[in-house]
């Protein structure tokens, strides 16, 4: 059985690595909740047997699906991908599912944090989230670790690590009162610095306008490699990204690392805005207790929402002038990567993207 670990992976020598350091394989699972994800799902399951293809070319990818969407899973994807049957409320496993930590002798473990759907009853995005809340304990037991049980409300989207002691995060989401009411700043941090091993956080205002996950940082910003950031940019004053990116340009300019580098800030402008159609809003369901969709509502497209796999980015298109010239961008940030582009839109729809539906198991 995968032991609950009673101490802290700082304690225990174990810290959370770059996206950008070795992968053993990436965890997702299947999107079928017909409230979030319009027509039946079935646009929505389309793209994520895309991304698992493509994430599959460069690195092993489990896919984790309902007893009841089993078998059509399993047909919609390549061989190569594995398929097992994991219950969940929604397909989103960057922020239900776990945060892996390693150590320098090879060892790895997880950490399984506490997830009340992005603020619970309070603006939080369906209830319940019950089978959510069991997918870190399933991937310990699936891949054989043991785990540390974090006092923290997180999802993994709201983070990101260099591997070398720095944190990004938003303000907007791990401050929110719908997230960790009784926990002051300096708490968090105290808990993000154990359960992480980290000794800088650097705290961004804001994330992404219209971003229903209260700000998450992946969809605004991430770390290419130590030292060096992307930020979603646009050059439209009118627009209401364009103050948040500002921001958020300004505390990444000022700050240092937590080995005292100064970062680089790269920016990649963001698609013009997208709208949900009257068509996509009426595929989705309407649910007591679950976000509605409306006809208009602007969507938070950001090309910073992608993956990186072991030797490949696979990253969202919008159908967007600007598709090009960030994949141009990415392939001048990952030089040694190969940039795969994926229509996104369908992802966009649920409320996330790329970024969102994985999550990288590091390589031991
Ligand atoms: O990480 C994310 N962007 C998750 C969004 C959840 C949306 C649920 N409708």
């Amino acid at each position: 059985m995968a032991k609950v670990l009673e101490s802290s992976p700082r304690k225990d020598g174990y810290r959370m690595p770059g996206e950008f350091e070795a992968h053993q394989g990436c965890w997702m699972i299947w999107p079928e909740r017909t409230d979030n994800w319009r027509n039946e799902a079935k646009p929505a399951q389309k793209v994520f047997a895309e991304v698992a293809a493509a994430i599959s070319q460069f690195e092993d990818v489990t896919m984790g699906v309902s007893g009841g969407q089993f078998c059509n899973a399993r047909d919609m994807l390549p061989d190569r991908v594995r398929v097992v049957e994991l219950s969940n409320n929604d397909s989103w496993v960057r922020d239900a599912g776990p945060t892996f930590v390693v150590d320098d002798r090879g060892g790895l473990r997880l950490i399984d944090w506490i997830f009340n759907a992005w603020g619970g009853l309070e603006g939080g995005l369906y209830s319940p989230w019950d089978q959510d809340e069991l997918i870190s304990q399933k991937i310990a037991e699936l891949v054989g670790v043991d785990r540390y049980k974090a006092p923290l409300v997180l999802e993994g989207g709201s983070i990101h690590s260099d591997g070398e002691g720095t944190l990004i995060t938003t303000e907007e989401c791990l401050l929110n009162n719908n997230r960790n009411p009784k926990l002051s700043r300096e708490e968090i941090e105290v808990f993000l610095g154990d359960y992480l091993s980290v000794e800088k956080i650097i705290w961004l205002p804001r994330g992404c306008y219209n971003d229903e996950t209260d700000g998450h940082v992946d969809n605004l910003c991430c770390f290419i490699r130590p030292g060096v950031v992307a930020l979603t940019w646009t050059d439209d004053r009118q627009d209401s990204q364009y103050q948040i990116s500002s921001e958020a340009l300004e505390v990444l300019s000022g700050a240092v690392d937590a080995r005292g580098r100064k970062l680089d800030v790269y920016t990649i402008r963001q698609p013009k805005p997208i709208a949900i159609s009257t068509e996509e809003c009426a595929g989705v369901d309407r649910v007591e207790g679950t976000i509605p969709r409306q006809e208009g509502d602007r969507m938070a497209a950001s090309y910073i929402n992608f993956y990186i796999a072991n030797g490949g980015i696979v990253a969202p298109l919008f159908d967007d002038s600007g598709d090009q010239p960030a994949m141009y961008k990415l392939q001048e940030l990952f030089p040694d990567r190969r940039i795969v582009g994926i229509p996104a839109r369908e992802i966009l729809l649920g409320g996330g993207n790329i970024h969102c539906i994985t999550q990288q198991q590091p390589k031991v």
